[in-house]
Parts: C-alpha cells; sequence; structure tokens
C-alpha cells in the first residue's frame, strides 16, 4: 500500500464503511448490466419456469448458464414496481403510486438518484428502451433521470396520449390517419405515443412492431458501446394488453396472440445474447430477466392470484440472471429477492457508492448470485397494494396478511346467493401462511400461531412507522 491508497483508506474508514467495502471488494474490471424487464410477464409464462406451451428456448438457455430465482419479489402493478427498481426503496417511501396515468401531474422526483446515475458517474453509457411509467411530463422523462437517451412508450400502451402537453417532434410520423390536431383534441384509448428522448416520433405507437424496434435499438446501442462499460434498460411494453406481435411471429406459436407476444420476447433475448457473444462481450456482461408484476393475460402458476393482489401470484416474478465466469451455471437461488435489491447491487457491482443521505430498501445481493445456496441477504418482505398501503409481510417462510387480499371479491350483502359460498377462498386480515408448506397460500395457521402472528405484526408497524418518518416525495409540476 502506498501513501495515498492508505491515506484514501483511513479516510474512507472514517467518512464511510461503505467506500471501503467497495473498494476492497470491488472487480477488476466494471461489468456491461442489461436488464430486461418484461411488462405483466407471470411467473408461469416462460418455459424455464414450468410453461409447456409457450416456447422459449432462449430463456431456456439463459437459465442453463446463469442463476433462476424463483422468490423474486416485484409489486402488484406497474409504476410502483418501476418505482421500486429504479430508486431500490419501496414505492410507499418515494411515493409513486400504483399506477400513473396520462393525466397524472406527479412523477418520480428529481432528487429520487436512479441505478442510472448510480452507474453513470462510473463511465458508463446507459439508455432506456421501452416502457417508462414514472412520469410522462418533460421534468420527469428518463433523459432526466439519468439515462442518456430513451426511445419507447411513456406509460402502458392500454393508454392514450396527454393532449395538452404531448411535444411533438417535427418529423413525428402520424399513422392511421391521425394528425396533430386531431391528436390535441385526443379521447381515443389504446393509442399510446412512441417517443425519443423528450419528443412524440410516432403516434399512434405501432404496437406490433415494438418488440422488434425496441431489440434492433438495444443492439444498435451494444455495438456501439461495446468498447466502454454500457447500462441498457430495457422495459418492454409487451406482454401488457393491447397483446401485438410482428408478422414473423403472429400466428406463430401455440399460445395465441399473448404466446407469440412472448416468443417474440424471448426472440428479443435471443438477440442480445447474440450480439453479445459476437462482440465477444459474454463474460464482461451481466444479463437479468424480469417482470414487473404478476401475470395478467398469462399464468403465475404456482402461485396463487395474479396482477394487482399481494398473493405470490401477483407479485413473484421468473428472474434469470446470466454472467458467464461469475453466476454459477446452472443454478437457482431460493432466497429473498427482489428488483428493489437491484439498485445496491449495481452499486457494489460498479464499484458505486450509495447515497447516504436517505434510506434504502434494496440489498446488495451479489453474494446470492456469486455463490449457490448462499445465506440469505434479506429476511423479510414487504408487500404494498396497489392502493400504497402495506397488504402483508413475509419473514423467512411466513406470511403474514395486514388486509384482506379477497376482500374486493366478497359477495355484496344481498348478493350471496349467486356468489360463492361465503368463505370458500376468502383470506381475511391477520391470516397466516407457511410458505414452505402451503405455497398456494390456501391454509390460514394464524390460531395455531398467535406467537408468530404477533411478532410479524409488530415488526410490519415498525417498518411502516419508519417508512412513513423517512417518506420522500413524489415530484410535481
Ligand atoms: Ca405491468
Amino acid at each position: 500500500m502506498n501513501r495515498l491508497v492508505i491515506l484514501t483508506y483511513f479516510t474512507a474508514l472514517l467518512l464511510s464503511p461503505f467506500a471501503v467495502l467497495h473498494a476492497a471488494d470491488a472487480s477488476p474490471e466494471k461489468p456491461n448490466i442489461v436488464l430486461i424487464f418484461v411488462d405483466d410477464l407471470g411467473y408461469g409464462d416462460v418455459s424455464p419456469f414450468g410453461n409447456k406451451t409457450i416456447k422459449t428456448p432462449h430463456l431456456e438457455k439463459m437459465a442453463t448458464e446463469g442463476m433462476k430465482f424463483n422468490s423474486f419479489y416485484a409489486t402488484p402493478v406497474c409504476s410502483m414496481s418501476r418505482a421500486c427498481l429504479l430508486t431500490g426503496s419501496y414505492n410507499a417511501r418515494v411515493s409513486i403510486p400504483g399506477v400513473l396515468f396520462p393525466g397524472s401531474k406527479i412523477g418520480l422526483h428529481a432528487n429520487e438518484i436512479t441505478f442510472a446515475e448510480i452507474v453513470k458517474p462510473q463511465g458508463y453509457a446507459t439508455i432506456c428502451i421501452g416502457k417508462w411509467h414514472l412520469g410522462h411530463r418533460e421534468a420527469f422523462l428518463p433523459t432526466k433521470q439519468g439515462f442518456d437517451s430513451y426511445f419507447g412508450i411513456p406509460y402502458s400502451n392500454d393508454m392514450s396520449i396527454d393532449p395538452v402537453n404531448a411535444v411533438f417532434a417535427k418529423d413525428c410520423v402520424f399513422r392511421d390517419g391521425m394528425d396533430e390536431k386531431k391528436a390535441r383534441a385526443g379521447v381515443l384509448s389504446s393509442v399510446v405515443p412512441l417517443m425519443r428522448g423528450t419528443e412524440v416520433v410516432e403516434y399512434p405507437a405501432d404496437q406490433d412492431t415494438l418488440t422488434k424496434r425496441y431489440t434492433e435499438e438495444a443492439v444498435k446501442f451494444i455495438r456501439a458501446n461495446q468498447a466502454q462499460p454500457f447500462f441498457l434498460y430495457l422495459p418492454h411494453t409487451m406482454v401488457h394488453w393491447p397483446l401485438a406481435a410482428s408478422a414473423a411471429f403472429r400466428g406463430k406459436s401455440a399460445g395465441g396472440l399473448f404466446g407469440d407476444a412472448v416468443e417474440e420476447m424471448d426472440w428479443s433475448v435471443g438477440q442480445i445474447m447474440a450480439t453479445l457473444k459476437e462482440l465477444k462481450l459474454d463474460d464482461k456482461t451481466l444479463v437479468i430477466f424480469t417482470s414487473d408484476n404478476g401475470a395478467a393475460g398469462g399464468t403465475s402458476a404456482p402461485w396463487r392470484g395474479k396482477k394487482g393482489t399481494i398473493f405470490e401470484g401477483g407479485v413473484r416474478e421468473p428472474c434469470i440472471m446470466r454472467w458467464p465466469g461469475r453466476i454459477p451455471a446452472g443454478t437457482t437461488c431460493n432466497q429473498i429477492a427482489g428488483n428493489i435489491d437491484m439498485l445496491p447491487t449495481f452499486a457494489k457491482l460498479t464499484s458505486a457508492a450509495l447515497p447516504q443521505d436517505r434510506v434504502l430498501d434494496g440489498r446488495d445481493i451479489t453474494s446470492l448470485m456469486f455463490k449457490a445456496d448462499a445465506p440469505a441477504v434479506r429476511d423479510t418482505h414487504l408487500y404494498f397494494t396497489s392502493q400504497e398501503k402495506l397488504g402483508a409481510i413475509r419473514q423467512g417462510d411466513w406470511k403474514l396478511f395486514l388486509s384482506s387480499p379477497t376482500k374486493k371479491n366478497q359477495p355484496k350483502k344481498g348478493a350471496a346467493s349467486k356468489a360463492k359460498p361465503a368463505g370458500a377462498d376468502e383470506v381475511g386480515e391477520g391470516a397466516l401462511f407457511d410458505l414452505a408448506k402451503d405455497p398456494y397460500e390456501t391454509k390460514d395457521v394464524a390460531a395455531a400461531h398467535a406467537d408468530i402472528v404477533a411478532k410479524l405484526r409488530a415488526e410490519a408497524q415498525k417498518r411502516e412507522k419508519e417508512i412513513e418518518e423517512h417518506k420522500r416525495p413524489a415530484g410535481t409540476l
């Protein structure tokens, strides 16, 4: 150790224990990061996680060469999931609701530090290609949150344009008889704008070719930045309704248009993998594939529930990570992890310091990624509902519901005769499940484990209070 290193070491020790950890454990070379974030893809929608109908050979290969995570969490719906992913904080902490709409005046606050802003100062080229959904107004777009460039749709593909605030590019392509005047008068649904940077470049977006065009854009970005570290965030528009697929995939799968869209997604993964291989970037690149919430049109099997719920099927996602030479091939991680852990994990991998002026909820999970059967990094997970309430808590294999996940389905008074028998599938507030013995969440064992219920309830209250105390605002105009 020369004097400068010693001085730096002790200065860092005094100022920040995190910085020392990073200096000691840093990889010799900063990896490229490719994060593929599918919309509304359920746990059971792809073959490495049990699907028998839809063909996803590239994902199977990715799983064979990498690690599957079978306890990887997102949230019940779109915007809140992206808030967790990009900030490493629960959406309740950063005040982002379940879903933002074209009329929303809020977005992710400019003071939030996204994972793009974590890696960018480390010399990374950054791009966001796909669905943003953290505020469509100019102040909230990806290029204001650490991404060098952006190509995609600002929110879900079943939403229309913001007729007042949309900024049309000079050469915007208007399709289907649309023009700016009609767009400004717009009340049409499911005609989403396609943007580049902060401008609308195509309206309505040709959704059939979005997966294809996103993929071409991604491959172009990888080629252009092959000589430097890059961060590619690819939050696909598919397989959110309305479903679409390009001509090469339409009508080809055994799973209808949904299957076609999933198979095109798999093709997209294959294109990215082929490009990395061709450019000899395999060993330098971490590729992550996951989804933002449970199945909508597809299946969350083997978990109970789908998109919108805090049953496991609403929030537990297929996740595969591949980095040859670092992540052991053909392995499965059973520990709790989630998209909320990506920011601290990317900070570790890129030797970036974590922000010290705020509370982050995610953890660095590189220990899980680099060693099969590694011990848990965090044993607790909080399930926020799409109404921003803490609806359940998991600790180890125990999961306690703090609100009823089935309440809205309960028959109203007087309607009971036509509805299902009372109590058939209902789960009440205070229900406790042992996910190890009862992964489908059917047998409430709260009565037999009052001590565990009390412990989890106390933990949930403590966590909720702490988040309330250290809550950060959403961005407003
Ligand atoms: Ca979604």
